[in-house]
């Protein structure tokens, strides 16, 4: 198939106004009637609207029946020719199999109820459509159901009428969205459903309903989700000035979603994941993301849909938007310093690999195959990270000038990323020419940096150089502006003042990295410094600096900006774990950096500090961080053994002190879900993690006293995890009871699916493939698959890239078998083979062989075909 560019852009021949859908639900046999208004913007006479896998029962043009002749169905394409060259009404009717419909894109059951899911491409598996997001349309919905089936008839907009059927046991029920919309935002979900209500009340004053439905029985582990709704509500208010629009916001949450969620206008459908929480069942990283994702969902009311995209290419301007939306809301919410933390951890675990791997593309992609591919780390995370950087080179008052002028000009349109750069060109007078090669070039750029004082004549010079590495199709890069944010730490850890800089554009504590080289010259500064750079990881890239252990030790004790505290602290680990990493490969024992141990030790011991953001720094780099670090002929066991090593290291230095910090935190009130509550129940995990990694009786009985006495899922669970990640029996039991106890709660398995599948132990393989015959365990539920095969080749380095290649033959042949019936979520598992070139060569050949195994399998679906093809490219 060829492929979909940017290039090829060109505005739909027809616009379809209105669009009024007639839905007869049926299990196995839905009809639907679509009337639509049909407008030509040219002189086309061949009308084109695509469809996947319809089946066409019925098709009149102005009211009469079209002649055989007049048309040509396929179950993806219907072709109208000669139609008129004024308004007209087309009616088709399609009749679809919601049972069947294993790909959960268009309408399908989940949770016993009937949902949809339109984004990217699944409105034309409902009806035939312009299936494209720049062709906007008024919406009115008449769903008819039986009553005893699904008294729930719920679609986008607003009510309207309602009622029974008589004599047939059926009901109906209108709705109205009087926003014009693209068809990806369509919603309809009709069941027999639980429910918690409240309202809203506007800034205006308007009185908004709201509603938040799941499985019956559930209905108490929505409160928080509700909670988190109306402080979103609030929240797009008073920091965006954003005010919700319709009279009801309903959200529906379904056992069965390809991704997280869907903000359908009006009409939110969740992965139940994100919306389901209770202190027995969710833990506070369970929180956190339900509150995340409920924002995330509410904020596109007005990036994504008020305004929109033009086409997929644009995809970051809701994704990436959105996601720093939410990021704030969350910072706004919670810690900002370790939300921040938390994000780039994310975005460098995730995206960095994507960028540096055969998947790389830039954030605005400019050629895809298959858009499903392209929901990813790039389009979201970095795509978030550019609106970040353009908040920190505007500033926040500039920033938010250019988003109020996009908002007021673009409300109702389906725009570009050129669209919304101009407003804060215009909005501020930045010239955003450079700015905007952060959209269209891929590749995470390297900064390195080098700082030299001269005493005598009290300056300080900085050198940074930028390099971009070469991506697919993108062989050579343009220097970029990268927003630097910056302090010079004089000895007491204040910040050094200096009397003048040139050199570059230097905005407060900004510099404006614009060449591919400049040295950037501070006078009149009183000491040496140590340069504290990329503050609060003001730019997405790899800062490489020759820092001294002594000056990193410095940063972790001293930096005013937490962030470069908690990046000095993994730097230091870093280097540690690449060292010992070596050491083993080369069959020595490499030894922990005394600075580490000092840095962990006063962050561990200073209780001024959140103990949130202490925990944080005793995350050291995980297996595929360092992996990505070392970059390429990679050992993951080598790998493993050197993290292994160097937390023994930190607990047989820092023993007494986290055993004391483990018991002052000992004694805690009752369980609430808040960001202190949770940050001291992080610290005291992460130091229950460290002990019990050291194999220790008492930590190992402290752990299994904590597993079987927790009146929280969150202290339950991190008990259990320190067990399974140290490999130690005890797990086994563990492993057990928690089963039983949350037999027949799925989401909660799915933590027990993780966790089985990541033991670092060489068992786990045949664990992980017995557990797919598991009752617990369904192949045709996108969790249940991510939590027991993602979790199994993605959190466990060293058994999926298992040197006898047996890790990459189960996860392809999974993939394999999954394709057949949920092609997005196979493709999606796929991703974990994206490092497989920087494994050393026995482990490089066994997974190149697995996926030339995929890529000649017969029949594959175009979206595992994309990223097979891409990653051996
Ligand atoms: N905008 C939503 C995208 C989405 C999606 C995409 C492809 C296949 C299934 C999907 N479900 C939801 C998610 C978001 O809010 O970003
Ligand atoms: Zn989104």
């Amino acid at each position: 198939e060829a492929p979909f560019r940017l290039a090829d852009y060109a505005p739909p021949a027809f616009d379809i106004t209105h669009v009024d859908l007639d839905f007869r639900l049926d299990r196995t046999e839905t009809r639907v009637l679509a009337r639509l208004s049909i407008r030509p913007r040219g002189t086309a006479t061949v009308l084109e609207l695509v469809g996947d896998e319809l089946v066409l029962a019925g098709l009149s043009l102005d009211g009469a029946p079209l002649a055989a002749d007049a048309f040509t169905a396929t179950p993806s394409l219907l072709t109208v020719r000669a139609v008129p060259d004024r308004p007209f009404l087309l009616e088709i009717e399609t009749v679809i199999d919601p049972s069947a419909n294993t790909k959960l894109m268009g309408l399908y059951r989940s949770t016993g109820a009937y949902c949809t899911q339109c984004e990217a491409e699944g409105f034309r598996r409902i009806t035939y459509f312009l299936d494209r997001p720049d062709v906007l349309s008024v919406y009115t919905t008449r769903i008819e159901a039986l009553k005893s089936e699904a008294p729930l008839l719920l679609a986008n907009g607003n009510p309207g009428a309602h009622g029974d059927i008589p004599g047939s046991g059926r009901h109906f029920a209108v709705w109205h969205d009087p926003f014009p919309k693209p068809s990806y935002l369509f919603a309809l979900v009709a069941g027999d459903l639980g429910a918690v209500k409240d309202s809203f009340t506007t800034m205006s004053g308007r009185k908004v309903d709201l509603a938040i439905y799941c499985e019956h029985g559930k209905e108490a582990r929505c409160l928080y989700a509700m909670d988190a709704l109306k402080r979103s509500m609030r929240w797009d208010e008073t920091a965006f000035g954003r005010e919700y629009d319709l009279d009801v916001f309903n959200i529906v949450a379904v056992s069965d979603f390809n991704m997280g969620a869907m903000e359908n206008k009006g009409l939110n459908i969740f992965n139940d994941k994100y919306v389901l929480a209770d202190p027995n069942t969710a833990t506070d990283v369970d929180y956190a993301n339900v509150e995340g994702v409920i924002a995330h969902e509410y904020f596109h009311n007005w990036t994504g849909n008020r305004i929109t995209c033009r086409d997929w290419f644009q995809l970051c301007l809701k994704e990436g938007l959105t996601v720093f939306r939410d990021q704030e809301f969350s910072s706004d919410m919670r810690s900002r310093a370790v939300k921040r933390i938390a994000d780039v951890r994310t975005l460098q675990a995730r995206q960095f690999p994507e960028d540096g791997g055969p998947l790389a593309h830039p954030v605005r992609p400019e050629i895809y195959h298959e858009i499903s591919n392209f929901y990813t780390p790039t389009v979201y995370e970095k795509g978030a990270e550019v609106v970040r950087m353009l908040q920190t080179i505007l500033g926040e008052d500039g920033f938010r000038r250019g988003m109020d002028l996009y908002f007021n000009r673009h409300d109702g349109d389906a725009a570009t990323i050129e669209d919304f750069l101009a407003c804060f060109a215009e909005a501020t007078g930045e010239d955003l020419t450079q700015f905007s090669l952060w959209y269209s070039q891929a590749g995470t750029p390297q900064v390195a940096a080098r700082g030299e004082f001269d005493a005598r004549h009290r300056r300080y010079r900085l050198t940074l150089a930028q390099s971009i590495p070469a991506t697919p199709g993108q062989p050579v890069k343009r220097p970029m502006q990268i927003p630097v944010r910056f302090g010079l730490i004089g000895p007491n850890g204040e910040d050094l003042d200096f009397a003048s800089v040139s050199g570059a554009r230097v905005d407060g504590d900004v510099i404006h990295l614009t060449a591919a080289s400049q040295t950037v010259t501070f006078e009149g500064v009183s000491t040496r410094p140590v340069p504290s750079l990329l503050r609060g990881f003001s730019a997405p890239v790899r800062l490489a600096i020759d820092a001294s252990a002594e000056d990193l030790l410095f940063q972790v004790r001293a930096d005013r900006d937490p962030f470069n505290r908690w990046q000095a602290a993994q730097t230091l680990a870093m280097r540690s774990l690449v060292a010992g990493a070596s050491a083993t490969a080369e069959g020595r024992n490499g030894a922990a950096e005394p600075a580490l141990i000092d840095a962990l030790g006063a962050v561990l011991d200073d209780e001024k500090l959140e103990p949130a953001f202490r925990a944080q720094v005793l995350q050291i780099p995980s297996e595929a961080d360092i992996a990505r670090e070392i970059g390429e002929n990679v050992d993951p066991d080598a790998v493993a053994a050197s993290r292994k090593r160097l937390r023994l290291a930190i607990v047989s230095s820092l023993g007494p002190r986290l055993l004391a910090v483990h018991t002052a935190l000992g004694a805690e009130q009752s369980y609430s879900p808040d960001a202190g509550n949770a940050g001291v129940r992080a610290l005291r995990n992460a130091v229950l993690d460290l002990m019990v990694a050291s194999g220790s009786r008492a930590a190992v009985g402290a752990a299994v006293w904590q597993f079987e006495t927790a009146d929280n899922m969150t202290d339950r669970l991190a008990a259990l995890a320190a067990l399974c990640h140290a490999a130690l029996p005890e797990r086994l039991s563990a492993l057990h009871t928690f089963h039983e106890a949350y037999r027949s709660d799925p989401l909660v398995l799915d933590k027990w699916l993780t966790l089985e599948a990541s033991v670092p132990a060489p068992e786990t393989l045949d664990r992980v493939k017995a557990l797919l015959a598991h009752p617990s365990f369904a192949a045709s539920n996108p969790n249940r698959v991510r939590a027991l095969v993602g979790g199994f080749a993605s959190l466990n380095q060293a058994q999926f890239n298992r040197a006898d290649g047996a890790g990459y033959d189960f996860v392809a042949d999974f993939v394999l078998d999954l394709d057949r019936r949920n092609p997005q979520t196979a493709a999606r598992l796929l991703v974990a083979f994206r490092s497989w070139r920087s494994m050393e060569p026995v482990r490089r050949a066994a997974a190149e062989a697995a996926l030339r195994r995929i890529a000649s399998a017969p029949k594959l679906s175009p979206d595992t075909l994309d990223i097979v093809t891409r990653t051996l490219a």
